[in-house]
C-alpha cells in the first residue's frame, strides 16, 4: 500500500533533479505532482479493484485517450490530491467532460501502475 508513496517520493526527486538540471529553462508552473513514474512498478495486488472517486478535469486529450485529473484524497490508497494523468481506453468517457468541471468518477489501476479510467460523468 505505501508503494504509492514511495513513487511518488521518487517522483518528487526526480522531478527534483530534473528541475535542478533544467532550471533555467523550465516555465514556471511547469511542475506537476504526477504519477508519471507509476510505470515502474507493478502494483498487481491492487489490479482487479475499482476506485471511485471526485475530482476536477484539469485537461482533456481524446486523441492520446488520456486526461489529466485532480483527483480528492483517496484514503484507501492513501493518496492526496493530485493531478495526474488517467488513461482513457474508452474515449468517448470524455465527450461529456469539460475542461474546469468537477466530476464523479471510477477508475481501476493496471498491472503496470498506470490509472484506467472507467467512468465519468459531470458532478450533479
Ligand atoms: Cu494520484
Amino acid at each position: 500500500m505505501d508503494t504509492h508513496h514511495l513513487i511518488l517520493r521518487r517522483a518528487v526527486v526526480l522531478s527534483l533533479s530534473a528541475l535542478a538540471l533544467s532550471f533555467s529553462i523550465a516555465p514556471a508552473g511547469a511542475q506537476i505532482n504526477s504519477h508519471a513514474n507509476h510505470d515502474c512498478c507493478p502494483q498487481q495486488q491492487q489490479a482487479e479493484k475499482n476506485y471511485s472517486t471526485s475530482g476536477v478535469v484539469k485537461s482533456l486529450q481524446p486523441e492520446k485517450k488520456r486526461a489529466m485529473i485532480e483527483h480528492d484524497a483517496i484514503p484507501e490508497l492513501k493518496w492526496p490530491v493530485m493531478n495526474m494523468p488517467f488513461e482513457v481506453p474508452d474515449a468517448t468517457l470524455l465527450n461529456d467532460l469539460k475542461v474546469g468541471a468537477r466530476i464523479d468518477f471510477t477508475f481501476k489501476i493496471d498491472a503496470n501502475g498506470r490509472s484506467i479510467l472507467l467512468t465519468a460523468k459531470p458532478k450533479g
